[in-house]
C-alpha cells in the first residue's frame, strides 16, 4: 500500500488530543498550536472529527472536506450517531489522501483533534486504524480529564477508568491532563493528591461511599494502578495557559526519548 512505503515519516511527530466531550480538546489543540509556532516549531492541526460546526484553530487537514455528516444522515436516514459511526468508517477508507495532506503539509508536529463521542473514536475499528495508520516516527496521546466534571473522588475513579482503557485501546503512551483548572480553584489541589497518592484517594473514597460503591471503586483502583496509572496529572488552563510549558516538557521526554532509542 501507498502509506507503507512512508511509515515512520522522519521527523514527524504525532499528538492525539482524546477526552470526555468537552473537555477542552479542540481549545488544546489550539492553545499546543499556537505554544509550538511561538517557540519556533513547525506545528500542524489535523481534524478528526466530522461532526464539529465551528472550531477554534485553522484546519491545516480536514476530515469535513472528505465526509458531510448532514449528507449521511439525510441520504442513509440515520441520526447523528448512526451518520458518525459511517462517518468514522469513511474516513478510515480516506487514509491514504489525509496521509497525502498531512505530507505535502510536512511539519514537525501533528496535533490530532479527536471527536466529541470518544467512544466511537476509540471503541470502533476505523479511529484505532487512524492511529496505527498514520505514517509518524513517534506517537502520543494526550486524555483530557475535565477538571468541572471530577467533582468527586468517585468521579475520579471512573474517568480515570476511562482513560486507562482509551490507552488499551488506542495502544499509545498517553499523558494525563486535568483541563479548566481556572474553573476548579482549591479543588485542584486534592485532584492532584489522588492522581499520585492511592491512600489518600482510598481514604477520600470511603468518606464518600460505603457497600458495593466503595469496593468496587477501590479495587478499580488498585487495578489501574498496578496498570501504571499513578503517574499524576497534568493541570492546564487552556484559557489563562497556565500548565502548558509543563504539558509541552511532558510532550517532549516522550517523543524526544523515541529518537534517542531510534539513534
Ligand atoms: N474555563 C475554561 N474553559 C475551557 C477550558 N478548556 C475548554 N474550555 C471551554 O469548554 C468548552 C468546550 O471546549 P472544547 O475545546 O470545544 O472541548 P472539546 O473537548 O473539543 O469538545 P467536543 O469536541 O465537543 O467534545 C468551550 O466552551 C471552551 O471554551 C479551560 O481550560 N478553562
Ligand atoms: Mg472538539
Amino acid at each position: 500500500m501507498k502509506y507503507e512505503q512512508i511509515k515512520n515519516q522522519e521527523g514527524l511527530k504525532t499528538i492525539f488530543i482524546s477526552g470526555t466531550a468537552g473537555s477542552g480538546k479542540s481549545l488544546l489543540t489550539s492553545k499546543l498550536y499556537e505554544y509550538y509556532t511561538k517557540n519556533g516549531a513547525f506545528a500542524a492541526v489535523l481534524n478528526l472529527d466530522p461532526g464539529v460546526e465551528s472550531l477554534p484553530y485553522t484546519c491545516d487537514v480536514d476530515v469535513r472536506d472528505y465526509v458531510d455528516i448532514v449528507y449521511i444522515m439525510k441520504q442513509y436516514d440515520l441520526g447523528p450517531n448512526g451518520a458518525l459511526v459511517m462517518a468514522n468508517d469513511l474516513i478510515a477508507s480516506k487514509i491514504d489522501d489525509i496521509q497525502n495532506e498531512v505530507n505535502r503539509v510536512n511539519p514537525d508536529y501533528l496535533i490530532v483533534d479527536t471527536p466529541g463521542q470518544i467512544e466511537l473514536f476509540a471503541y470502533r475499528s476505523s479511529g484505532r486504524f487512524l492511529v496505527e495508520n498514520i505514517a509518524s516516527e513517534e506517537k502520543t496521546s494526550i486524555f483530557l480529564f475535565d477538571g468541572a466534571l471530577i467533582t468527586t473522588p468517585v468521579n475520579f475513579v471512573s474517568i480515570a477508568l476511562l482513560s486507562t482503557s482509551i490507552r488499551l485501546r488506542l495502544n499509545l503512551p498517553t499523558i494525563n491532563v486535568v483541563t479548566k483548572t481556572d474553573l476548579i480553584g482549591a479543588k485542584l489541589k486534592d485532584i492532584l493528591l489522588w492522581s499520585t497518592n492511592l491512600n489518600t484517594l482510598e481514604n477520600a473514597i470511603a468518606k464518600e461511599a460505603d457497600g458495593d460503591t466503595y469496593s468496587l471503586t477501590t479495587n478499580i483502583l488498585r487495578g489501574l494502578n498496578l496498570g501504571g496509572f499513578a503517574q499524576g496529572l497534568i493541570p492546564i488552563s487552556n484559557v489563562t495557559g497556565e500548565g502548558l510549558v509543563n504539558l509541552e516538557g511532558a510532550l517532549s521526554r516522550i517523543l524526544n526519548l523515541g529518537e534517542e532509542v531510534e539513534d
